[in-house]
C-alpha cells in the first residue's frame, strides 16, 4: 500500500508512534510518505520506501496567524497526485484531520478518491480538542474520517462523552519495537550515573503542566530522604525551570539529572529502577510502556489510559491524581527490597510484551485494508 503519514515531527507521543508505525509498515512492503513540517525526530530515511516531504508556510506579513492546514492541505493534495498514495494515515486531530478532509474534497474535484483514517492520541480529545474553540471542528473531521482509532479504551470513550461522535471508533493500542530495548542492556552504563547502592528514578516527558512536574519532584525527595537515590529528567518544556527551581528549593540539585531532549531514551531507561508519571491526564502513557519494556517499574496516576498499561501491583503502583503520599509509600514500598524491585522490573518487562509492535502494527494494516475495500464499495 502506499500511505500518506501526517504527524506532528516532535518529540510528543502521537509523533513517536507514528513514526515507529511507518518504519514498521516500510519493513513490512509498504511505501509511506511522510508529511509534516520538518523531519520527525525517530526518522531516519535509510529505506527505498520511506519518504518524507516538508510541509513549508512562506510568512506573509497580512497573516498573524500563518496558515498551517491550508499549507498542509494543498501538500496532501500534490503529494497523493505525485506518489499515487491510496490511503491517509493522520495523527492528533488537529488540525491534521481537518486538512486532510479539505484535501479529500479537492481530490474529489479531480475524480481521486483517498480515504482518511483519523488515529486519536489524547490531548487532541482531552485537553486541546474539546475546546469551545475546536470543538465543532473537531467532531466534524471525526466523523468525516473514513475510519478513526483511539490508542485506549479509555481515549475512547472520552471522545464519546465528548463529542458527538456518529463514526465507530476502534481501539488500537500503542506499541513497542521490544528488539530495540533487549539490545540496549548490553551497552547499560549504570555506573556512569550513580554508584551501586543508588536507585535510579526517572521521569520523561515534554514537562507540560499535564505531566505535574512538581509532583516528579516531591517523590523523589521523599523517596532520597530514606534511600540513596538519583533522578533523571528527561524532557523540554515549560514546567522544567518549576521543577529546577523545587529541586534547588529542597536542596537536591546535586542528585537530579536533567537530560534535555534525547534519542537515546532506551540508554537512560537501561539503568532505571523506577519510572515516574504522575500525570494529570493521559490517554495511554507510551512513556511508561517504554520504560516497562526496558524493565522499569512504574510509579503513575490513576487516570485515562495508564491502568491499561500500568497494572496495579503487578509493573507498580497507580494512586489518585495528586496524591503523592501513595505514591511515596508505594515508590519506598517497591524499592526498599531487592527482591521485590527484582520482581517489579521483571513484571513491567513482561506486561510490555502484550504491546509488541508484531501483533500491533498488523491491527493498523487491517483498518487500512477494511477502510480501502469499504471505499470500493460506494
Ligand atoms: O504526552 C503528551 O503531552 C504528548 C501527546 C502527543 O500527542 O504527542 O501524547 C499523547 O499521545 C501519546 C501517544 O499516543 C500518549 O501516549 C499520551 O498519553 C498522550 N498524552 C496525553 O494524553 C496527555
Amino acid at each position: 500500500m502506499k500511505i500518506g503519514m501526517v504527524c506532528y515531527p516532535t518529540f510528543g507521543g502521537s509523533g513517536v508512534v507514528a513514526t515507529e508505525l511507518g518504519l514498521e509498515l516500510s519493513k513490512r512492503g509498504h511505501e509511506i510518505h511522510f508529511i509534516t513540517y520538518n523531519q520527525p525526530v525517530r526518522l531516519d530515511l535509510l529505506s527505498n520506501n520511506v519518504h518524507y516531504h516538508e510541509v513549508t508556510v512562506p510568512e506573509y506579513p497580512l497573516f498573524h496567524y500563518q496558515p498551517y492546514e491550508l499549507a498542509l492541505s494543498s501538500k496532501l493534495v500534490d503529494m497523493v497526485k505525485l506518489h499515487k498514495i491510496e490511503i491517509l494515515h493522520v495523527h492528533y486531530a488537529i488540525p491534521h484531520a481537518y486538512a486532510a478532509y479539505m484535501a479529500k474534497k479537492m481530490l474529489i474535484e479531480e475524480d481521486i478518491y483517498v480515504p482518511i483514517v483519523t488515529t486519536l492520541h489524547g490531548t487532541d480529545i482531552t485537553l486541546v480538542g474539546s475546546h469551545p474553540f475546536y470543538k465543532p471542528a473537531v467532531t466534524f473531521s471525526i466523523n468525516k474520517s473514513d475510519a478513526v482509532t483511539a490508542v485506549s479504551q479509555s481515549l475512547k470513550q472520552d471522545t464519546l462523552r465528548l463529542f458527538d461522535i456518529k463514526n465507530d471508533i476502534s481501539v488500537v493500542p500503542n506499541f513497542i519495537d521490544l528488539e530495540k530495548y533487549k539490545h540496549s542492556f548490553t551497552d547499560c552504563k549504570r555506573g556512569m550515573m550513580a554508584n551501586d547502592s543508588e536507585k535510579i528514578i526517572t521521569h520523561i516527558s515534554n514537562l507540560r503542566p499535564v505531566k505535574r512536574v512538581e509532583d516528579v519532584v516531591k517523590v523523589f525527595y521523599n523517596i532520597q530522604k530514606e534511600i540513596p537515590a538519583k533522578l533523571m529528567f528527561i524532557g523540554e518544556g515549560p514546567e522544567k525551570e518549576k521543577a529546577e527551581l523545587l529541586c534547588a528549593k529542597l536542596g537536591i540539585t546535586h542528585k537530579v539529572i536533567f537530560f534535555g531532549r534525547s534519542n537515546e531514551i532506551d540508554k537512560i531507561l537501561c539503568f532505571s529502577d523506577l519510572f515516574l508519571l504522575p500525570s494529570q491526564t493521559e490517554s495511554f502513557g507510551l512513556a511508561a510502556l517504554e520504560a516497562m519494556a526496558s524493565g522499569v517499574a512504574v510509579i503513575s496516576s490513576d487516570t485515562g489510559g495508564i491502568p491499561e498499561v500500568n497494572i496495579q501491583g503487578v509493573s507498580g503502583f497507580l494512586s489518585e491524581v495528586g496524591d503523592t503520599d501513595d505514591m511515596i509509600k508505594n515508590a519506598l514500598h517497591i524499592l526498599k527490597d531487592d527482591a521485590r524491585l527484582k520482581t517489579f522490573k521483571n513484571n513491567a518487562r513482561k506486561e510490555a510484551l502484550k504491546f509488541d509492535l508484531h501483533a500491533i502494527v498488523p491491527q493498523y494494516e487491517a483498518v487500512y485494508q477494511d477502510t480501502l475495500s469499504k471505499c470500493l464499495v460506494l
